[in-house]
């Protein structure tokens, strides 16, 4: 063995509250930058769809705002990985949302060698987030997407989730970005963050 080894994966975590746009984003973002996109919300609808055990579960908890357990996410995540050997990078979207989330994405990542490169945290005050989610319910169908529930999820997150950006400022890896204006501008305000991160890792 032996040789030069060159770093290609670029491991993402578009972090926000509910409503903050991290799905929207990661739509272009994965385009750009050729990851490969994990959003656990969507993972969970499509189990929801299937009529799985395990979607029927999740429901219970995502029609009342509140988060799935974790050994759920989490197992679903891991799969996720393993089938994507091939992948450049990964754009974790709504992962993790708890401590230990975070905790398990760290170690699960580190079997791999392949640690989060940035953190990008989009920052949305709460008035535009419950007006963005009540818009979007008039279309989405999603049964998460009602005033009651939007209140909750935005609680949960302050409950459980707000402190995942605490877990990796520790290690200097999160970027505060902001998540109002149009969705034009805040792409561009999230690529220049993450090509000043991969110039830095190329030096
Ligand atoms: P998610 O699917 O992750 O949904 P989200 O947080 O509501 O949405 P997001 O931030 O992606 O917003 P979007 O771009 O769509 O989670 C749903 C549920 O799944 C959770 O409540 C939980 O129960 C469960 N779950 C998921 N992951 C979990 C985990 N890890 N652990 C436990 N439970 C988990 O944008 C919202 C709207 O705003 C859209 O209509 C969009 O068009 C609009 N918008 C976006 N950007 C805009 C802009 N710049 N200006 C105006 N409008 C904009």
């Amino acid at each position: 063995m032996g040789g030069t080894c060159i770093l290609l994966m670029f491991n993402i975590i578009l972090f926000g509250p509910p409503g903050s746009g991290k799905g929207t984003q990661s739509e272009r973002l994965i385009t750009k930058y050729g990851l490969k996109h994990l959003s656990t919300g969507d993972l969970l609808r499509s189990e929801i769809a299937s009529q799985s055990p395990l979607g029927l579960a999740a429901k219970s908890f995502m029609d009342k705002g509140q988060l799935v357990p974790d050994e759920v996410v989490i197992e679903m995540i891991s799969s996720a990985l393993d089938n994507n050997p091939q992948a450049n990078g990964f754009l974790f979207d709504g992962f993790p949302r708890t401590n230990a989330q975070a905790e398990a994405l760290d170690k699960l990542l580190h079997q791999k060698g392949t640690p989060i490169s940035v953190v990008l945290a989009l920052q949305v005050g709460e008035g535009e987030l419950v007006k963005r989610l009540l818009h979007r319910g008039l279309t989405s169908g999603r049964s998460d997407d009602t005033e009651e529930v939007i209140r909750a999820r935005i609680i949960e997150y302050e409950k459980k989730t707000a402190a995942v950006a605490d877990h990796y400022r520790k290690f200097n890896k999160v970027a505060y970005v902001n998540g109002e204006g149009s969705i034009d501008e805040i792409f561009e305000s999230l690529s220049k963050e993450i090509d000043s991160r991969q110039v830095q890792g190329r030096a």
